[in-house]
């Protein structure tokens, strides 16, 4: 394998985002992709599949959660509200929280793919015809796909954003995403939001290197990724799958690790590996409950209260603008 001809002629790659970022992050010293690139539509199913694995405890954590605090929950966001939710996906979360709320104003999701979206949308509209649906289709980190808040005028808007999203971001990158968050609210509007917390390391590193390996193959289809559409040529029996907990950043750290010295290309251009070296592919970040407050205040935030599992291995808050 390796030396089938790519339909892609390299030169039609110039101007992609993908390409340029790939080229960037592999030419650092500590080579690095950005993890948005693992979600393709081969990688959300994976990452789907590794929701279900008995060693990643955070979903089934998260709604386990959501279904036993959600009328807590509902009664702290209030009757009235507009649900904004920035990365919604398939939207499967935010409708156990839309049924138990009080004459809900409507419901924002923002996501990239339209398919998954508007099927939401459908899916919805179909089992809850009272609440208005407005489908906003887009990166939720641009401004334009907040626009069409501005025609809405809830008692409140409350933002929602579970999954534990936020852990990909460094914490100083949290902090910038929930000022931008802060930015599209007003006095009295809401944050409900999912974190992995902090915990015993062997926990946590079965989590990312479970037994089924199917994190493995999450990791490593990127590198697919970037054969099929770079026009390049990794091996991926040349790489490892490694995640580790690293205490003092308080993340897992997921890895590819080059099994051997070799060279690979990428849109005509090589890029060398020795063995042992890293590519660094994705960020785990996970928090206390006083640290995550603390990053809540400083992005102008007041954290009102949060609800946990019995082990507190996850916790949901809610925080508000005062
Ligand atoms: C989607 C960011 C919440 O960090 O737990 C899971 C991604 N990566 N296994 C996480 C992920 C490998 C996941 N988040």
């Amino acid at each position: 394998m390796n030396m089938a001809v790519s339909p892609i002629p390299d030169d039609k790659l110039q101007n992609s985002d993908f390409l340029t970022d790939v080229l960037a992050g592999l030419s650092e010293e500590q080579k690095t992709l950005p993890c948005k690139y693992l979600y393709d539509e081969a990688g959300s199913r994976l990452f789907e599949q590794i929701c279900e694995l008995d060693d990643y405890y955070l979903t089934r954590t998260e709604a386990a959660i959501f279904r036993e605090h959600i009328t807590a929950m509902a009664q702290q966001v209030g009757p009235g509200a507009l649900i904004v939710e920035p990365g919604a996906g398939n939207c499967e979360k935010v409708e156990l929280l839309l049924e138990h709320l009080q004459a809900p104003s409507g419901y924002y999701p923002i996501d990239i793919s339209p398919e998954i979206l508007l099927a939401a949308k459908a899916r919805i509209t179909a089992r809850l015809p009272n609440i208005e649906v407005t489908a906003s289709i887009g990166d939720f980190t641009q401004a334009d796909v907040w626009q069409g808040l501005k025609d809405i005028t809830p008692r409140k808007r409350v933002l929602f954003f579970p999954g534990s999203t936020i852990g990909n971001f460094t914490p100083e990158h949290a902090e910038v995403l929930l000022e931008f968050f802060a930015s599209k609210l007003s006095r009295g509007d809401g944050l409900l939001i999912g974190t992995d917390l902090v915990k015993d390391s062997i926990v946590l590193e079965r989590a990312y290197c479970d037994s089924e390996h199917v994190t493995e193959e999450f990791n490593k289809n990127i590198l697919a990724r970037i054969n099929s559409e770079l026009n390049a040529n990794f091996d991926l029996a040349h790489f490892a799958h490694r995640a580790f907990y690293h205490p003092l950043r308080q993340r897992v750290e997921m890895h590819l690790v080059s099994l051997k010295s070799h060279t690979v290309q990428i849109a005509g251009r090589k890029f060398e590996f020795a063995e042992g070296e890293t590519i660094h592919t994705e960020n785990s970040h996970k928090y206390s409950i006083s640290g995550f407050n603390r990053l809540l205040s400083s992005a102008g935030f007041t954290p009102i209260r949060h609800w946990c599992d019995s082990e507190q291995r996850y916790a949901v808050h809610y925080a508000q603008i005062s």
